[in-house]
């Protein structure tokens, strides 16, 4: 199991943080996704040889809003 913190731009309100988590939820080896609004972070513990941090980003930018780191 695996930590890492993304940064995310466009998050602006309660709906932007239900899609963040909705989508990343959805991926075959996230455990746990903590969003923090105020800051534009992301907070994934995932299983790496499941998931990809790409899929990852994927998901978030599917949901219309851009990593940035
Ligand atoms: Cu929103």
């Amino acid at each position: 199991m695996k930590d890492l913190t993304l940064t995310v731009q466009g998050m602006s309100c309660g709906h932007c943080v239900s899609s963040v988590e909705g989508a990343l939820n959805e991926l075959d080896g996230v455990s746990e996704v903590n969003v923090n609004l105020g800051e534009g972070k992301v907070d994934v513990k995932f299983d790496e040889s499941k998931v990809t941090v790409d899929q990852m980003k994927e998901a978030i930018d599917d949901q219309g809003y851009d990593v940035v780191a």
